[in-house]
């Protein structure tokens, strides 16, 4: 069988390295390192069902939810790899409560902050998941450990971010801040190749993901903005915004990438121990609004902060997240400024 000769995803990193005359290689192997994990994490995902690993490991992680075998193995796999890769000085994961030290003598110059397995409700059902991760440089001097304030800076400062989505195909999108690329897993040779170049977020927007269970629990403003995404404006030509939403952030998120789109997990009074939403802003929020902004479209908080610019105060800190097309993000920031 004729493969056609498409650009893997090595070449692809090695070309964006081209472009730094200094650049040492040490990002480009991260990111080589990390792509490795993503393809285990992809092969057990696809034989979840055969290899008896779903369903609980039977341990609950740091936010308080049970821990699912996948995520377990997903941890692993990439605190393990990662932490001989030679090139980061610490990494903190969505599954542990604190830093993950890298093994002595093989420190290096970059952070690693993870969400191993996202959506992870859905993996027992079959339905996208994905894996989250976001890279920054170090704060701290170059040769000892890393800190917790190596990894506790804002968006803006990432070097690289990115999501493999386990979905019907394997994908991977990442940003080292020189546009948005997309590759698709080949599984029978085990290549990521260049599918999506330069990914723009459509402006026309087509779709709204929220979960609307909660409505009862928002802001008046918010509940106010959802009515607004549901109605037709005559005014304007415009119908309603189709509902997406399925439960697994990385693979709502990647819709609404490539077909334009909004997602929005605002704070709620459902629990006063979380006012702030679900998401985290190290493993979820930051390194989506990075990619989200090199697309074109924009990421917010409820209260109208760009999530780049917040400087984190803990590692599994939440963040209310609105995420996606850059013209309706500005109509929710209008709409919850109260001006909507
Ligand atoms: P997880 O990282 O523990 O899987 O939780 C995050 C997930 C996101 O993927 C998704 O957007 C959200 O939780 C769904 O939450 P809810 O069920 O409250 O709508
Ligand atoms: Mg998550």
């Amino acid at each position: 069988m004729n493969r056609p000769l498409g650009i893997t995803v090595n070449r692809h990193i090695s070309d964006l390295q081209r472009l730094h005359p200094k650049a040492t290689g040490a990002l480009s192997s991260v990111l080589n390192e990390l792509i490795v994990s993503a393809k285990t994490i992809s092969a057990e995902a696809n034989m979840a069902g055969l290899a008896d690993i779903l369903g609980m490991s039977g341990k609950t992680n740091i936010q308080g939810e049970k821990v699912q075998k996948l995520d377990e193995y997903a941890n692993n796999s990439i605190k393990r790899r990662m932490a001989r890769c030679g090139h980061l000085c610490v990494m903190a994961s969505e599954e542990e409560e604190g830093i993950i030290p890298v093994k002595p003598g093989y420190e290096g110059s970059y952070t690693l902050a993870f969400d191993p397995v996202d959506g992870s409700s859905n993996i027992d059902v079959n339905v996208s998941i994905g894996t989250i991760f976001s890279v920054h440089s170090r704060l701290s001097p170059d040769g000892e450990p890393g800190t917790e304030k190596d990894l506790l800076q804002p968006g803006n400062r990432q070097v690289a971010a990115g999501y493999i989505v386990y979905g019907a195909s394997t994908m991977l999108v990442f940003t080292t801040g020189e546009g948005v690329h997309g590759f698709t897993l080949d599984p029978s040779v085990g290549e990521f190749y260049l599918s999506h170049p330069d990914i723009k977020i459509p402006e026309k927007c087509k779709y709204f993901s929220v979960n609307e269970g909660y409505t009862n629990y928002w802001d008046d403003r918010m509940r106010r903005f959802v009515k607004y995404l549901k109605e037709v404006d005559s005014e304007q030509g415009r119908l309603p915004y189709s509902s997406r939403y399925i439960g697994s952030l990385v693979a709502d998120f990647h819709r609404n990438l490539i077909s334009g789109g909004i997602f929005l997990y605002p704070s709620d009074k459902k629990d006063p121990d979380k006012p702030t939403g679900k998401l985290r802003l190290l493993y979820e929020a930051a390194p989506l609004a990075y990619l989200v902004e090199q697309a074109g479209g924009r990421a917010i908080t409820d209260d109208g902060r760009e999530i780049q610019d917040i400087e984190p105060e803990s590692l599994h800190q939440r963040v209310p997240l609105i995420i996606g097309s850059r013209k309706e993000v500005d109509m929710a920031e209008k709409f919850l400024s109260g001006k909507g």
